[in-house]
């Protein structure tokens, strides 16, 4: 089965909209598993071993249930202000982050902000920062001295997906790349 749409589905509830299920998340972003398929269920056909599917074969790891499977939540990426408990965690030297050529005027003056969610996000790996960067457009990877920022006090979390987050990057952290060479 393909559960592509309703995974995207997922995360829009999980991280932005609750309300578009009908359901509310704690304050460390859980969802109550069977309050959410019971209002997923409203409009499309969905059960609990369609959401284990989606959660165990999700390629980037999005989404965790609690030991007992009774709450879900997304690991990260959320625009809704919820504490998901990310650990303060010694970042690598360098971190990468894709974006959208028509972002780069705006980044190489105010440097990056975390926009409509509560974290920039950033990848461990150009690879995967080209990737991100190319759901805006044509991407440009920066690189973000990391090891200098840590240096001067910024905090950085990782989510148990593996996705480095801070809350900005001002300018003189960053490197810019094309996403080529
Ligand atoms: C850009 C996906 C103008 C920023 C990905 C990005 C990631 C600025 C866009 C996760 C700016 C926000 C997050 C500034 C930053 N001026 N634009 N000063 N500072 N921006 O989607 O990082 O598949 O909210 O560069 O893989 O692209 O959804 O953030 O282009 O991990 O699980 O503002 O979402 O994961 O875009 O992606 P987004 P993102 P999922």
């Amino acid at each position: 089965m393909n559960l592509t749409k309703t995974s995207k589905y997922l995360s829009m509830i999980l991280r932005h909209r609750p309300e578009a299920a009908g359901i509310v998340l704690d304050e460390h972003g859980w969802a109550k598993v069977d309050e959410l398929i019971a209002g997923i269920r409203k409009t499309q056909k969905f059960n609990m071993e369609m959401l284990e599917e989606i959660v165990r074969t999700d390629n980037k790891q999005r989404y965790s249930f609690n030991e007992d499977r009774s709450l879900i939540r997304a690991n990260q990426g959320h625009s809704i202000p919820v504490d998901v408990e990310f650990p303060v965690t010694e970042p690598p030297g360098m971190l990468w982050h894709g974006t959208g050529e028509k972002y780069v005027a705006s980044i190489d003056q105010k440097g990056l902000l975390s926009k409509g969610r509560l974290y920039v996000h950033l990848s461990g790996d150009r690879e995967t920062a080209v990737k991100v960067g190319s759901r805006h457009g044509k991407p440009v990877v920066y690189r973000v001295n990391s090891g200098q920022m840590a240096a001067d006090g910024y905090l950085f979390y990782r989510s148990v997906n593996g996705v480095w987050l801070t809350k900005e990057v001002p300018v003189r952290y960053l490197e810019k790349y094309s996403a080529a060479g």
